[in-house]
């Protein structure tokens, strides 16, 4: 306590802190900082006047959303250092407009945030404790140099690794990672994608996300995505969709256990059970076969396996066999499957996190992935398309040289033998098991860069396990935390390097096209970072050069707007418009975005002829059907043989859309799996057969925030910042509650499979594993499944700031999860400095309700089998009146 006689405390003191001052940054606090709203300028006399834009005098700069991970080309106007306002870049092939979604309006918001980071502080308490010091950069920088010396020194550079959420910046982490020498770069992808990734690599060989041709669809077969509010790449698949159905009456058929937006806006909408959408594909496709409604031409040609057997495979998935799975009823599954097959082939059955995110996930995507094959849409005009360059390739996309030289050690922490086909195609990894990992000392660690990920928050069991061990400094002794808000993840480190957000700072961005053309944006920096801010890339490639001479040498090349330069070396000099630039940057800054027209549209690869090039030293295998050539010592299938003609085929091992993959049998096997490559129907252990008090917790998100990185932004948590559980009429009556009464949930552990497991064996009720218990407001609506209750993430901040917050925190769902103490503090009254404490949505006169509760402290880690995705829409739980 005496120590706090010259100790600064609050998020509001941020500002006017030293070098060398401390402060207390607790879970709890937040306060007003800078003194001006975004829409005010303050005028000579020192009075804030409302602000009127003149777009015509404001500087523009085009550059890259990244609210959410559509990253839509956008346009900024700043004016007196602000951004003031956000379009969208109409040269975005995939936006195509001024138009962006709420998020991508409300970015500048959080430039000037009262509650921003803007100083490196260094933990001078305990950790978690909160108490801070300012620190210069050169200080963090010496910190995190020496550390990861001494690692390298002891011949341990793979104890040091960069956590990344959504991140951009594979080419830079790899870069310094690779000069480190280790190869541990964590990510967040098994929590979000990678069962549906998993599926489009093993059915097309080269892609892991499709790009339907939508504006040219006349059915659309949506399996649990919600593009009408979210999904990677929403904003620019709904507009196409919306067109589609105008333009010539598409039709949309929607699979949600929920009505999401998307389901409410759909021509059908139906609620299967959880985890039940590959019993429904699998009856559609044995329909469409059925009927003689699929594409035999093709299939012959391009699908694995072949007809005959498919018909014998699918003999018994019957549409009555699907309603009893998925309680869709039989006709409709029947009546669905023929529209969708007479509509063929401008047609598209697609899927996202409602199917992906099981612990079946895995097969039910292949199953709805191959109902694409069955009526031949693939790669079709208005069908089942996809992109071939989408990644930001080295050979295009050159970074300064000298190049470090890849890492080639691998790790558990980074490639976990339990799941095999993790990092099969592209090294998506299993980020929700890290935790575990270091816990059971199966990995170590000795340095920990963190970025872009608020694990306490987004993870399963975050406020437990993540938290537990990011507390721990014997497994994490040391974390550098990346952030531009102190958030649950800056709590728990040890430096805390404030970022620049993605308005004020420099990168390449690249992602699919739904005009199936190559292309590339820039995104640039609108202002300058506030106080000391700093881009993490710039971080790291200063910390390079502190390291030894030979890490150092690769980060001579300069700044990251030097790096960013050379990346778009090759790019062209001369725009659209016949302007010439001195240089591909020049030409980036400009427009924003390349689009490569000079390849056609990726329609139909598979059947592009290979020319005498690309056959020259090529064999065909024993049934005259595979083309094999060597590359770098190995053959491989480069291409078949179709009625004589070589033809580029799919890039699986067989050439061919593989529904049939032995590649996947041959895994499971070794993984002790019985698994015959074909994408069978199996339900998820433990909701199949689910006791009357029992139901299914699922989550999901909100048009108007994304996960962990939308609650600081006030404009949006303005208009969404209380998520009270959805609950059928018929769970309500059954334990006596209606809409606003409180409850008490308890979710239950998978008994077995949770932690690899492949032996997966649910409890019986009365029987299991209470992994925790939450109190939490219900809201009785009949458009939720009976079995399913549903809260939705992005919302329940104990920290970043009073937007987050909601003040005082989530006042009336105070989370009692498992043995983790309340970080909770009450808060000091704030100073009314500033358009955050003037009429706000807390205020309790005005019906304020808090800021939401954070449900994921009591959702278990539980990897899906082989790939190892999350299955987050899986957990068992019981619901009382309390
Ligand atoms: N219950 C539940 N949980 C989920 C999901 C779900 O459906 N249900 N979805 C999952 C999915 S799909 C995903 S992808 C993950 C995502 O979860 P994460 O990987 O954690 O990613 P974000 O939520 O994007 O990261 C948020 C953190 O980044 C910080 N941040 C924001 N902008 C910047 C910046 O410019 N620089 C830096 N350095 N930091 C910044 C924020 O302040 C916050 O601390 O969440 C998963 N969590
Ligand atoms: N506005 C907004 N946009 C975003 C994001 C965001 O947070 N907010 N996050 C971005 C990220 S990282 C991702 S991964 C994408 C995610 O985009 P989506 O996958 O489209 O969205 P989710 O909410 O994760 O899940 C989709 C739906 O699955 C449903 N669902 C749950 N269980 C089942 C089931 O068993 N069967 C079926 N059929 N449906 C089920 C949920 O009700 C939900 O409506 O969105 C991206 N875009
Ligand atoms: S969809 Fe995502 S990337 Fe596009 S404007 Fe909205 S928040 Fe930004
Ligand atoms: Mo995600």
């Amino acid at each position: 306590m005496e120590r706090r006689g010259f100790l600064k405390s609050g998020l509001g003191a941020l500002a006017t802190l030293a070098v060398g001052e401390t402060i207390l940054l607790a879970p709890g606090d937040a306060a007003a900082g800078l003194a001006e709203p975004l829409n005010y300028a303050t005028d000579a006399d020192g009075k804030a006047r409302k602000r009127h834009v003149d777009y015509r005098t404001a500087t523009a700069v085009k550059s890259v959303c990244l609210n959410c991970s559509t990253v839509c080309g956008i346009e900024g106007f700043v004016e007196d250092g602000k951004v003031v306002k956000i379009r969208g870049n109409p040269l975005d092939p995939n936006l195509g407009s001024f138009m962006t979604c709420a998020k991508g309006q409300s970015g500048p918001t959080i430039n000037t945030y009262p509650e921003r980071l803007l100083y490196p502080l260094k933990r001078v308490g305990k950790r978690g404790e909160g108490l801070w010091k300012r620190i210069t950069w050169d200080e963090a920088y010496d910190e995190i140099a020496a550390r990861i010396r001494k690692s390298i020194a002891a011949g341990h550079p793979e104890r040091v690794a960069i956590h990344q959420g959504r991140s951009r910046y594979e080419a830079e982490f790899a870069r310094f990672l690779n000069a480190v020498g280790s190869p541990v770069l964590l990510n967040h992808r098994a929590l979000c994608s990678s069962n549906k990734r998993a599926a489009n690599y093993v059915s097309l060989g080269e892609t892991d996300w499709e790009s339907i041709d939508a504006e040219r669809c006349r059915y659309f077969l949506n399996f649990g995505a919600n593009f009408y509010e979210a999904h990677q790449g929403g904003l620019h698949l709904v507009k196409r969709v919306v067109k589609a159905r105008f333009d010539h009456g598409a039709k949309l058929v929607t699979f949600d256990v929920r009505m999401s937006n998307t389901a409410g806006r759909s021509d059908e909408w139906f609620q299967p059970h959880p985890g039940t959408e590959g019993a429904i594909a699998l009856a559609m496709a044995h329909v469409i076969l059925r009927e003689n409604l699929h594409d035999r031409a093709f299939i012959e040609d391009f699908v694995q396996p072949g007809e005959a057997q498919l018909r014998t495979w699918l003999k018994d998935c019957t549409p009555a066999w699907a309603q009893a799975q998925s309680g869709v009823p039989a006709a409709d599954i029947e009546r669905i499957a023929i529209e969708f097959a007479r509509a063929r082939p401008a047609v598209a059955a697609f899927t996202n996190r409602g199917t992906g995110a099981h612990y079946n996930g895995f097969n039910n995507e292949r199953a709805v992935v191959m109902l694409n094959a069955l009526v031949g849409s693939v790669g079709r005009p208005g069908g089942y398309c996809y992109g071939l360059e989408e990644k930001l390739a080295p050979a295009k996309y050159p970074a300064p040289q000298p190049e470090p030289p890849k890492v080639r050690i691998r790790t558990d922490l980074e490639d976990p033998p339990e799941w095999p086909l993790a990092n099969r195609w592209q090294k998506m990894k299993v980020g929700q098991v890290v935790y575990d990992y270091l816990e059971q000392g199966r990995a170590q660690l000795d340095v920990y860069l963190s970025y872009t990920i608020v694990s306490p928050m987004t993870w399963p069991e975050g406020r437990t396990t993540a938290a537990r061990v990011l507390a721990d400094e014997k497994l994490i002794p040391f974390h550098a935390c990346s952030d531009i808000v102190y958030s649950e993840m800056a709590h728990w480190a040890d430096l805390i390097l404030p970022d620049a957000t993605y308005l004020e700072r420099w990168g390449m961005d690249i992602r699919n096209n739904l005009e199936l053309q190559h292309y590339v944006m820039l995104r640039q920096p609108m202002t300058a970072p506030p106080g000391e801010a700093r881009s993490f890339p710039e971080v790291l490639f200063d910390v390079g050069r502190r390291l030894a001479p030979e890490q150092a040498k690769y980060f001579a090349f300069g700044t990251h707007e030097d790096f960013v330069r050379a990346q778009c070396s090759k790019l062209p000099t001369q725009g659209p418009d016949g302007r010439t630039f001195a240089s591909g940057f020049d030409y980036m800054k400009h427009y924003g975005v390349h689009v490569d027209t000079s390849q056609p549209k990726t329609y139909e690869v598979y059947r592009r002829r290979l020319g005498a090039e690309q056959l020259a030293g090529t064999r065909v295998d024993d049934a005259g059907r595979i083309l094999k050539a060597d590359k770098a010592g190995k053959e491989r299938a480069i291409g078949m043989m179709v009625k004589g003609e070589p033809l580029r085929g799919f890039a699986t091992p067989s050439r061919r859309f593989e529904i049939l993959a032995p590649e996947v049998a041959e895994v499971a096997t070794k993984a002790g799996m019985t698994d015959d490559g074909m994408p069978a129907f199996h339900p998820v252990p433990g909701l199949d057969r689910l006791a009357d008090d029992r139901f299914v917790l699922t989550t999901f998100k909100w048009n108007v925030h994304t996960q962990g990185r939308t609650a600081s932004q006030k404009y949006l948590s303005e208009i969404v910042h209380d998520n009270p559980m959805w609950m059928h009429p018929k769970v309500a009556r059954r334990i006596g509650v209606k809409s606003g009464d409180m409850v008490e949930l308890t979710t239950y552990r998978p008994r077995s499979g949770a932690r690899g497991d492949v032996a997966f064996k649910a409890a019986p009720a009365g029987r299991e594993e209470v992994v925790g218990r939450a109190r939490i407001r219900v809201f009785v609506t009949d458009a939720i499944h009976p079995k399913v209750l549903a809260v939705s993430n992005s919302l329940g901040w104990q920290v970043g700031g009073r937007a987050a917050q909601g003040r005082a925190g989530a006042r009336d769902a105070v989370l009692d999860a498992t043995g983790q103490a309340s970080m909770r503090k009450t808060l000091a009254s704030a100073p009314r400095v500033d358009d955050l404490t003037n009429g706000v949505w807390w205020d309790a006169h005005r019906g304020g309700r808090g800021n939401g509760v954070n449900i994921n402290a009591i959702l278990p880690v539980n990897p899906a089998p082989l790939v190892g995705m999350q299955s987050w829409f899986d957990t068992v739980c019981s619901v009382r009146k309390v």
